[in-house]
């Protein structure tokens, strides 16, 4: 099974340690942040005009549109939308992989199945914004150096406008995950994932758009020497109970010095308390409700290796609701029908989205 991945050493040491049979569901959410510990979370460039992917356009025999001169996808306002902490502004696309701020999308799935892309949107004014974000992903699954058309398993249109409703997001940064097929070839391929406010992008991964950002995404990236991940990933619990998760480091990784629960949310809640004990945090589920469904949630935490390193994550957390006990004798109700997940066509593929408010992952 292929495994997406940004880093080799991901792929040598924790293949064999994670929890990889969860119906495909979730494989691993560790993979590497370009971004540690950002303290950046506004553009600092002025006067300059976009921000352009960064996937080589005309080098590498690959000719992904990414140059002002290839139309390359760009967005004009940087700073009401964006993924993940920050965001760069530039003239034209940095060639090649040059981009600082490409820290807001990840790929987690096998080749020629459901995988999953996580979307970290990042909003200015929670609570006061309007608008659509509409979130696409193409990957470049045949390896031709180009993103269109489909190979055998997959479409690389492979996230089709998938629209995000910001009004409703409640928190800065929100994650989303959309599920597609992925194609046969899930290494060594350039991606790019987009989020672009109330403008819906195409097949070509082209155009200029109002506002947004554009990621392009190498899965050959150079291995990182920090690797934590979450051991159960996902944590799988019912409602009501309790389960710990413990933050372990890649073998080949520096070592982990402490783990901190990200201070962008709070460890009690209506719904859930998160205790930590040394590496391990551990989730209590306090709603006892129905109807049958699986609600995603999520830890995000942040940590620091023995040499200073610091780097944040988050821990899939997956709480089985059912229909609550009760002790009223009477002919019981119908049963409830399938978990209330929505799930929208996007193109060819099916997308299904868990907005996980809470899970956002954070510097602390
Ligand atoms: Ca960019
Ligand atoms: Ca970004
Ligand atoms: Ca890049
Ligand atoms: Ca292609």
């Amino acid at each position: 099974m292929t495994e997406f991945v940004m880093n080799q050493k991901l792929v040598a040491g924790v293949l064999g340690l994670l929890v990889l049979g969860f119906v495909g569901y979730f494989i691993s959410a560790n993979i590497a942040n370009k971004q540690n510990f950002s303290t950046d979370k506004q553009p600092k460039v002025v006067g300059a005009d976009f921000d352009f992917g960064d996937a080589p356009d005309g080098s590498q025999g690959q000719n992904f549109p990414s140059l002002l001169s290839s139309n390359g996808a760009r967005t004009k306002k940087t700073d009401e939308v964006w993924l993940g902490q920050a965001v760069t502004v530039e003239r034209d696309s940095k060639q090649v992989d040059k981009d600082e701020n490409d820290d807001g999308v990840k790929l987690v799935g096998p080749s020629c199945k459901q995988s999953s892309a996580y979307f970290f949107v990042h909003i200015k004014n929670p609570g006061k914004m309007t608008g659509t974000a509409y979130l696409n992903l193409y990957a470049d699954w045949n390896k031709d150096g180009r993103w269109g058309g489909q190979d055998e398993c997959g479409t690389e249109w492979a996230v089709q406008n998938f629209a995000v409703d910001v009004s409703k997001q409640t928190e800065e940064i929100a994650l989303y995950q959309v599920l597609f097929t992925a194609g046969k070839n899930t290494r060594e391929i350039w991606f790019r994932g987009a989020v672009t406010l109330d403008q819906q992008m195409n097949e070509t991964a082209t155009g200029e758009f109002l506002s947004g950002e554009i990621e392009d995404w190498n899965l050959t990236e150079t291995p990182k020497d920090y690797f934590s991940y979450c051991d159960p990933n996902p944590l799988v619990l019912n409602h009501g109970d309790e389960k710990t998760v413990t933050i372990k480091a890649d073998p080949l990784s520096q070592k982990i010095k402490s783990v901190a629960l990200s201070t962008l949310v709070k460890p009690d809640n209506d719904r859930r308390k998160i205790t930590q004990n040394g590496n391990s945090f551990t989730y209590k589920s306090k709603k006892v409700d129905g109807p049958r469904r699986d609600e995603p949630d999520s830890i995000p935490y942040s940590v620091e290796f023995t040499d200073g390193v610091g780097w944040w994550d988050w821990c899939p957390v997956i709480v089985h609701h059912d229909e609550p006990p009760t002790t009223i004798k009477r002919p019981l109700p119908i049963p409830s029908k399938a978990p209330s997940i929505e799930t929208k066509s996007g193109g060819s593929t099916k997308t299904e989205t868990h907005p996980i408010q809470e899970g956002i992952p954070a510097q602390p």
